[in-house]
């Protein structure tokens, strides 16, 4: 495939693909990552720590969607039902015809609950995994027969790096499923920030946003029966033995869920079943019965808080949008 653009820390974009006229592909460059060192500088000394976005190896990503449909995790249904039943007020609120930016797209499974209303100018999917980004993309502008879709490859954490070659046009940025939630505060006001100005002066933001609720809620949300959150949370330790050359042994440990009320989070923790040595990198370290490696914190906001956060990082509310019992909420906000 021919290449348009390809120059120092430009990244590249194709031509539309033969077969998806409507489908064009950017690549971004990509800072190096030193995960090997994140992870050892985590783990070697208490308190230890693995950060979250390493539960997503093939393995995690396919546990996280099993998490999704557990009865007790409520947030992914909660939000699919407010999309369901508010897409027309959503869609009049944001006004036809924006460019719809969504990072982290993943399967872009929840955009599609709007796409028909909306009627973006075009859609822009970011995603470091190419092969998700690719798959999605191809499916949404078969079935959506009037869609542009800008594919962008690219990891979004440091950034929102958008190709120059996007349409013009007031933009609408798309952050659901309160992954928000799993920054911790300083860099949720860093990344909101990122947003807002990716968004540029006239453009919004919509995001969903997990509302702090009774502890008992929170915590049967995080130590689902079936236990598939559990398996979700001892499979970061197989992802990490592949990252540093460690030898963890999942069996050794519990997951372990609780809320944080001071802190306003749920935090997950594997907790160490024995005294025991675990080898990272050819060094061993000692870890002993009861210590926790801290895996994830997924912050719960009031309304009020949230918005604030927003505040700060140059958004004023437009609208909100909750259920009956105020568990989840969908925020509609503008770039001041
Ligand atoms: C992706 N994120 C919003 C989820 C959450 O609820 O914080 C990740 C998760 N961790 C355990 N269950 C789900």
């Amino acid at each position: 495939m021919e290449t348009l653009n390809r120059g120092a820390g430009a990244g590249t974009s194709r031509p539309p693909e033969p077969e998806h006229q409507r489908l064009f592909v950017h690549t971004r460059p990509r800072p190096p990552a030193d995960e090997r060192g994140e992870l050892l500088r985590g783990l070697r000394e208490p308190p230890r720590c693995i950060a979250p976005k390493f539960f997503y190896d093939s393995h995690g990503a396919k546990l996280f969607d099993r998490i999704t449909e557990q009865p007790e995790y409520y947030p992914t249904r909660v939000e699919r039902e407010l999309f369901r039943q508010h897409h027309r007020d959503i869609a009049a609120a944001v006004g036809p015809e924006r460019l719809l930016i969504e990072p982290g797209s993943g399967s872009s499974e929840k955009v599609e609950l709007l796409l028909e209303s909306l009627r973006p100018s075009a859609y822009v999917p970011l995603e470091i995994t190419e092969s998700h980004l690719l798959g999605a993309s191809r499916q949404l502008v078969q079935r959506y027969p009037w869609l542009t879709v800008h594919a962008v490859c690219a990891d979004y954490s440091e950034g929102l790096d958008l190709p120059a070659e996007l349409p013009a046009g007031p933009r609408l940025l798309f952050f659901p499923g309160s992954t928000i939630g799993n920054f911790e505060p300083e860099p949720a006001r860093r990344f909101l920030r990122f947003l807002r100005r990716a968004c540029g002066d006239d453009g919004s933001l919509l995001i969903g946003v997990d509302l702090r609720k009774e502890p008992a809620v929170l915590e049967a949300a995080y130590n689902d029966r079936a236990g598939v959150t559990a398996a979700f949370n001892l499979n970061v330790l197989n992802h990490v033995n592949r990252l540093v050359d460690g030898d963890f042994d999942p069996a050794q440990f519990r997951h372990c869920a609780f809320f944080n009320g001071t802190d306003s989070r749920v935090e997950m923790h594997l907790e160490s079943l024995v005294d025991q040595t675990v080898t990272l990198a050819n060094s061993p370290i000692a870890i002993a019965a009861g210590e926790r490696i801290h895996t994830e914190n997924s912050y719960k906001y009031t309304l009020d808080g949230f918005r604030e956060l927003a505040d700060n990082a140059g958004f004023r509310p437009r609208e909100t949008w909750c259920d009956e019992r105020h568990w989840f909420s969908l925020h509609l906000l503008d770039a001041v």
